[in-house]
C-alpha cells in the first residue's frame, strides 16, 4: 500500500475524550472514530488490525475443532422468552419492534439462537460431540461505555458454543477451549491469566476469565505471581488427547477476579500474591444442561431415551484485544504491533521522495515485499523525514525500512526494528532477507 493513497487520517494532538493510552492511540493512529457513544467505525488502519486478531482467533478455534458458522444480529424475542432471559436481561438488551409488531433484539451473545439451531437439526446421541463458533457484532447497552473499543456498547465477539452427551464430555470440551484460549492470546503477544470468575447473566458454575494484568482494566485481580512466567506456547498441543494436565498446570496455582477472591485461600501466597487491574479480553463457561432444559433440546441417545444436552460458551472480545494489546505494546512514541497482529509488517520510508535514486531504491524494496506477500506500507509522499518518522513510530509497525541518499551513495539502507529501536545499516538484500524471514 502507498501512504500516498492509503486513507489514515492520522492526529497531531491527544484527542480530549480519550482516557486510556490505547483509546488516544486508536484515535491518533486514524485506526477507528467515534460514530456515536461506544459504537465506532473501523478505518483501514484498524480493521487490518481487527481482521489480523480475528484471524488469530479463527485459526486456534478451527484447530481445537471448533467449526465457524454466522448468526445474524438480530434475533427473534421468541427464543428469549422461551430461556427466560427476555426480561432478566434488563437495559443492557437492545430491543426493536419490527413493522409487523414482532419484538426483535440486537443479539447480546447467543446461547439461545445456537441451541434453537442445534435442537431443530441434531437428533442423535452419535451427532455429539459439536463445538461451533461465530465472530460477529453483538449488542449491549452498556450504562457507561467508555475506553473506546474496551468497552463499548456494539463490540466484536467470538463467540463458541459446546454440546455434549454428559459432564465429562462437556469438561473435555471446556478444556479444548481453555487451552486455544492460551494459544490465542500467547500467539498475540498478550500474557493472559485464566482466574475463576463468576457467571452472570450467562449462567452456570464453572468459569474462567482471561485476564491481561494492565493498570487501566477494569476488573479488580488477585493471582500468584508465577503466572507471568508460564508460557502458553511452549507444549505442542494433541486436541484429541487429555488436556487435563495442562488445565491443571494452569488452575493449580491461585487466581480469581474480585468477585470470586477468597481471603483464606489466598493467604499462605503471602508475598507471591498480586493484587492488580486486568482486562478481560475473554470469558469460558460451562453451564450443563440450563438451556437445554429450558429450551427442551434433547437427543436419542443409545438405548432410546431422550437425553439433555450438556452445553457451554466460550467468549473473546476481538475488538477489545486490539485495545488491550495496545494497552501491552505501546511507549511514549506510539503502538509497537506483535509481528501476529500488526497491520502492516514492514514501513518503507522513502527520505527524499522525488529524487532519482531514493525512488528507484524503494520501488525496488517495494515491488519485492509485496512480490514476497510481505504486507508494507511505502511512505511515498513528498514530506519531511521527521513527519515520516513520527507517524510510523504512531502506528507501530515491527519493521521500518529507511531509504535515503546519502545511504544509497554507500549501498546500504536503514533496518529500524519499533520495538527494540535497534538500527542497523544493511545492503537492500539483507535487509529483505531479515524482514521476510521472521
Ligand atoms: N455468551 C458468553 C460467552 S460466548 C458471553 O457473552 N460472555 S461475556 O459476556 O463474558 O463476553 C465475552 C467477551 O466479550 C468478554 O470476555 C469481553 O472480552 C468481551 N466483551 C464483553 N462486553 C464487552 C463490551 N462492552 N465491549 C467490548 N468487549 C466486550
Amino acid at each position: 500500500m502507498r501512504r500516498s493513497i492509503f486513507f489514515l487520517p492520522t492526529l497531531k494532538e491527544d484527542p480530549a475524550e480519550a482516557q486510556i493510552v490505547s483509546h488516544r492511540l486508536m484515535l491518533r493512529a486514524g485506526m477507528i472514530r467515534q460514530a456515536s457513544a461506544g459504537i465506532y467505525s473501523w478505518l483501514p488502519l484498524g480493521l487490518r488490525v481487527l481482521k489480523k486478531v480475528e484471524n488469530v482467533v479463527r485459526e486456534e478455534q478451527d484447530a481445537a475443532g471448533c467449526q465457524e458458522l454466522l448468526m445474524p444480529t438480530i434475533q427473534s424475542a421468541d427464543l428469549w422468552r422461551e430461556s427466560g432471559r427476555y426480561d432478566d436481561y434488563g437495559k443492557e438488551m437492545l430491543r426493536i419492534v419490527d413493522r409487523h409488531d414482532r419484538d426483535m433484539l440486537y443479539g447480546p451473545t447467543n446461547e439461545e439462537l445456537i441451541t434453537d439451531i442445534f435442537r431443530n437439526s441434531v437428533r442423535s446421541y452419535r451427532d455429539l460431540p459439536k463445538l461451533l463458533y461465530h465472530i460477529q457484532w453483538k449488542f449491549r447497552d452498556e450504562v457507561r461505555p467508555r475506553f473506546g473499543v474496551m468497552r463499548g456498547r456494539e463490540f466484536l465477539m467470538k463467540d463458541s458454543y459446546s454440546f455434549d452427551l454428559n459432564y465429562s464430555g462437556a469438561r473435555r470440551s471446556y478444556n479444548a477451549m481453555f487451552v486455544a484460549y492460551l494459544r490465542t492470546f500467547a500467539r498475540m503477544g498478550l500474557q493472559a491469566i485464566p482466574m475463576q470468575a463468576d457467571t452472570g447473566p450467562i449462567g452456570g458454575d464453572l468459569s474462567h476469565e482471561f485476564i491481561i494484568l494492565a493498570d487501566t482494566g477494569e476488573s479488580e485481580v488477585f493471582c500468584h505471581r508465577d503466572f507471568l512466567t508460564f508460557d502458553a506456547l511452549a507444549a505442542d498441543i494433541d486436541y484429541a488427547g487429555d488436556l487435563q494436565p495442562i488445565v491443571d498446570q494452569w488452575t493449580n496455582l491461585y487466581a480469581a477476579t474480585d468477585e470470586k477472591h477468597d481471603v483464606k485461600t489466598a493467604e499462605p501466597i503471602g508475598d507471591d500474591l498480586l493484587q492488580a487491574k486486568g482486562i478481560e479480553v475473554g470469558h469460558i463457561f460451562y453451564f450443563g444442561t440450563k438451556y437445554a432444559r429450558a429450551m427442551n433440546a434433547t437427543v436419542t441417545g443409545p438405548d432410546g431415551a431422550e437425553l439433555m444436552i450438556e452445553m457451554g460458551s466460550y467468549g473473546i472480545g476481538v475488538s477489545r484485544l486490539v485495545g488491550a494489546i495496545i494497552e501491552a505494546h505501546h511507549d511514549d512514541a506510539g503502538i509497537i504491533w506483535p509481528e501476529n497482529v500488526a497491520p502492516f509488517s514492514v514501513g518503507l520510508i522513502n527520505l527524499r521522495t522525488g529524487e532519482l535514486e531514493c525512488d528507484r531504491a524503494c520501488e525496488t524494496i517495494y515491488d519485492k515485499l509485496c512480490a514476497g506477500g510481505i504486507d508494507v506500507l511505502y511512505d511515498d509522499r513528498e514530506e519531511r523525514a521527521g513527519a515520516k518518522f513520527a507517524e510510523m513510530d504512531l502506528i507501530g509497525l515491527p519493521w521500518q525500512i529507511i531509504v535515503g541518499p546519502r545511504g544509497l551513495k554507500t549501498g546500504v539502507v536503514e533496518l529500524k526494528n519499533r520495538e527494540s529501536g535497534d538500527r542497523e545499516e544493511l545492503s537492500v538484500d539483507s535487509a529483505l532477507s531479515r524482514v521476510t524471514i521472521p
